[in-house]
């Protein structure tokens, strides 16, 4: 069997400047060609897929459109400065200027930490760590984080839990050709990664994919195996599998002796998870979770992998604890050909969960807590340690806290638009208009961005060198291809024109990428995430460098754990887990589960992808999946407009019947704004641990709605 991906690939072109997308994690490689029409015309850029292993020469829609996104009429060249209530263009000494202003009073009014920060994992691993740099040493705030909290956090704290340390796959995406089996839990590639269906090839030709998805998406339209549990219920389908692993004899003993400790204990909770109960609790089978638990003991070399349907919840870190238990069950973590990993989102997912936007770290994956950590990087700072703020509040928490009492008063957004992408997101909106002052730094004038007393025009990806982390753990060299249009600026310097307008010496925040990023090497050396030895001349070479590279002569380390996990008796844990079920079960009023994601064609909250004219002709609004007879009981048919409401709010989109779905599920896409945010209905429910909110999962219902309603004009 051959997958295909949703978009046709083809064959790679090696012209031009060899980079990677402004996109998703999977960074494929592509070249930049630059031509002019003629020679007083400006010079406009062309993509074309590049051969790396990544994408083997394929691109996703996304990709193949990129470049419009550089001359598009959409693009701010100025900053704006709003006066009598509107943006207006102003000069960039009169924007940073003001921000300058601006800051100091709040904080000479309120404190330091009446000023926030919100950043990105898009960013270069160089702006994400001058981010953080930024507030800990020029603004001495604590109330940094960014929207990775709101990506793999769960997966993060999961992987530290079991194994000492996260990095997404601990292990080359390509070695996923070998498999057996490939277990994909909530994770929608053909849609979100549609390149990295080539690495998934091998276990479909064996009958060894399986989907966990509640819809039948193109990419469990592919699999072997398709198993639909209600969301949110994911963390017991793991405990029935597990449960059928251990029962059927199938558990990996010498491995769970051997390379692990805690099975015990968890085991005390799985017994109770038997698999009929459990097809009670998530409508899988208990014939399918048997089936699953064979598959999983008969395969030579096995993965699992999740991805946000199974941890965007309030319990996404006990469900990535119990899928991580049942592949340490399967003796997979740790040895050559098999694994667990998670499939990180954003263009660097990785790297930008890392460097210190985090309200609790600092380079190098540090904790701001472990006071030789700090001692370090105030070291490479040439600051006090004891000057270092304390770690501030998670993503949703901070956002919830603008504008209040004890909360921030001013905020700089880089590179995330969260009117769109936050839960609860007119909550969201209202608390960013109650702010004194907000900045953002964008490409467009994204919906936060039209919110904001100063928006600051910057570069974009193949306008600027950067590093990536792609989402194996690997750096990647994004190069610059195109001179940026006139009046636009890099993050990093704005962030430096800043940081001298607060006092900072100069010289202390670089404008330069590959200066920034040896600051970088320095500040990680000795980290998890230890990049000392990355250089950007071992990047330009072409070497294939995943973390930890602690010193130069150091080939980088491809595959973790193959002698010992990262806990300091070098065992992974099995982490004790138990099912309680979404935050808000649904009830008599709202009786649907509603759950939220992604199209091809946009990314996430669409702001780069809304303004590209190829993909807004594909998909130009949002919709609402659901089961024909669902609509039908709710006296609406394909096509018709729906509202579909929470406690929270409603989302306006158009119905489409989907036969294959649960009836019991409605799915919106979240990359739409006003009235079709699909974020107006989800759950700010927070995860205890990973401070994830519930995206995935809440108790909803739909009823016939008005065509207004759709622009948010209800
Ligand atoms: N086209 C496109 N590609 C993208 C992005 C994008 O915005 N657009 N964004 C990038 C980023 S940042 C990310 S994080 C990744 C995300 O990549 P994915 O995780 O693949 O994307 P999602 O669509 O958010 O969620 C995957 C699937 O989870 C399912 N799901 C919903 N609820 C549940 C549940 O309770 N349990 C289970 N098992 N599944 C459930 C949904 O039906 C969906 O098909 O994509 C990256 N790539
Ligand atoms: N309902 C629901 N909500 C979700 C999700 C879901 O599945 N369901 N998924 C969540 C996930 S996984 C994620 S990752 C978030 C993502 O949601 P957002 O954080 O909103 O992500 P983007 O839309 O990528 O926002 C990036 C913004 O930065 C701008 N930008 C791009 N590059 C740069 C740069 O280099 N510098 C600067 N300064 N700006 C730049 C873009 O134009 C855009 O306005 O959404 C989350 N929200
Ligand atoms: S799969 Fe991701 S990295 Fe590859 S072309 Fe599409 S958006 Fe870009
Ligand atoms: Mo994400």
């Amino acid at each position: 069997m051959t997958l295909t991906a949703v978009t046709p690939t083809e064959p790679s072109t090696e012209t031009g400047t060899a980079t990677h997308c402004p996109y998703c994690a999977l960074q494929c490689g592509m070249a930049i060609t630059t031509e002019a029409s003629a020679p007083a015309e400006p010079v406009s850029a062309r993509v074309a897929p590049r051969e790396f292993p990544a994408n083997g020469g394929g691109l996703c829609q996304k990709g193949w459109t990129s470049a419009s996104l550089l001359d598009s009429p959409a693009r701010l060249t100025t900053p704006l400065i709003r006066t009598d209530g509107e943006l207006r263009p102003a000069s960039w000494d009169e924007a940073l200027d003001l921000i300058a202003d601006r800051l100091t009073a709040l904080q000479a009014e309120h404190g330091a930490d009446a000023v926030g920060i919100f950043g990105g994992g898009g960013l270069t691993n160089e702006k994400c760590y001058l981010l953080g740099k930024f507030a800990r040493v020029a603004l001495g705030t604590s109330q940094i984080d960014y929207n990775g909290r709101f990506c793999m956090s769960s997966a993060a704290a999961g992987g530290m839990k079991a194994f000492g340390v996260d990095r997404g796959m601990p292990f080359p995406m390509t070695d996923l050709a070998e498999a057996d089996v490939i277990v994909l839990v909530g994770s929608n590639p053909a849609e979100t990664m549609p390149p990295f269906l080539r690495h998934l090839q091998g276990a479909a030709a064996k009958g060894g994919l399986v989907v966990v998805d509640p819809r039948r998406t193109p990419t469990a339209e592919q699999a072997s195996v398709h198993l639909a549990p209600a969301p949110g219920t994911d963390l017991a389908l793991a405990l029935g599998v597990l449960h059928a692993t251990v029962a059927d004899g199938l558990l990996d003993d010498p491995y769970v002796r051997d390379r692990t400790s805690g099975f015990d204990e968890t085991w005390r909770i799985v017994a109770g998870y038997w698999p009929e109960h459990v097809e009670r609790i998530t409508g899988v089978s208990a014939a399918d979770q048997r089936r699953l638990a064979h598959l999983l003991a008969g395969a030579r070399n096995a993965y699992v992998l999740t991805a946000r349907g199974a941890e965007q919840h309030a319990t996404g870190v006990e469900t990535v604890s119990a899928w991580i238990n049942l592949a340490l069950a399967h003796g997979l973590p740790g040895r050559a050909g098999s694994g667990y990993g998670c499939l990180t989102g954003q263009g660097n997912g990785q790297g930008g969960r890392e460097h210190g936007q985090k309200a609790d770290q600092l380079p190098g994956y540090r904790k701001l807590t472990d006071p030789a950590a700090r001692e370090h990087v105030a070291g490479v700072w040439g600051v006090d340690p004891d000057s270092l703020p304390a770690p501030g509040r998670s993503a949703y928490e901070l956002l919830d806290a603008l504008g209040e009492p004890d909360g921030p008063k001013g905020l700089l957004v880089f590179g995330s638009n969260v009117v769109v992408s936050a839960p609860r997101s007119q909550h969201v909106a209202d608390r960013l208009a109650s702010l004194d002052f907000l900045v953002t730094a964008d490409l467009v004038l994204s919906e936060t961005s039209a919110m904001a007393d100063v928006v600051l025009p910057v570069t974009q990806w193949a306008e600027e060198d950067g590093t990536m982390t792609n989402l194996e753990g690997r750096v990647l060299l994004r190069r610059k291809a195109i001179d940026p249009p006139d009046g636009v600026r890099s993050d990093l310097d704005v962030l430096a024109g800043l940081a001298e307008r607060l006092g900072q010496p100069a010289g202390r925040f670089s404008t330069d990428a590959e200066t920034v990023f040896d600051e970088l090497r320095l500040a990680s050396a000795g980290g998890p995430a230890d990049y000392a030895g990355v250089s950007y001349d071992r990047l330009r070479a072409g070497e294939a460098l995943f973390w930890p590279v602690p010193d130069t002569e150091h080939p980088g380390t491809p595959r973790m754990f193959l002698d010992a996990f990262a806990h300091p008796d070098g065992r992974a844990r099995f982490v004790p887990a138990r099912h309680t079920g979404p935050a808000e079960p649904p009830d008599a009023e709202f009786p649907l589960l509603a759950t939220t994601g992604r199209v091809l064609q946009h990314y996430q909250s669409g702001a780069q992808t809304r303004v590209v004219a190829e993909l807004v002709d594909a998909v130009p609004e949002a919709y609402v999946e659901v089961h024909p007879e669902t609509a039908e009981r709710a006296g609406l048919a394909e096509g018709q407009l729906a509202a579909v409401e929470s406690r929270r709010g409603l989302v306006t989109a158009r119905i489409r019947c989907v036969p294959s779905l649960r009836p019991d599920v409605v799915f919106v896409p979240f990359h739409f704004p006003d009235g079709q945010r699909a974020n107006l209905i989800t759950n700010p429910a927070l995860d205890p641990t990973s401070r994830m909110p519930e995206f995935k999962v809440c108790a909803a219902r739909i009823v016939p709605a008005a065509e207004s309603e759709k622009d948010g004009e209800s």
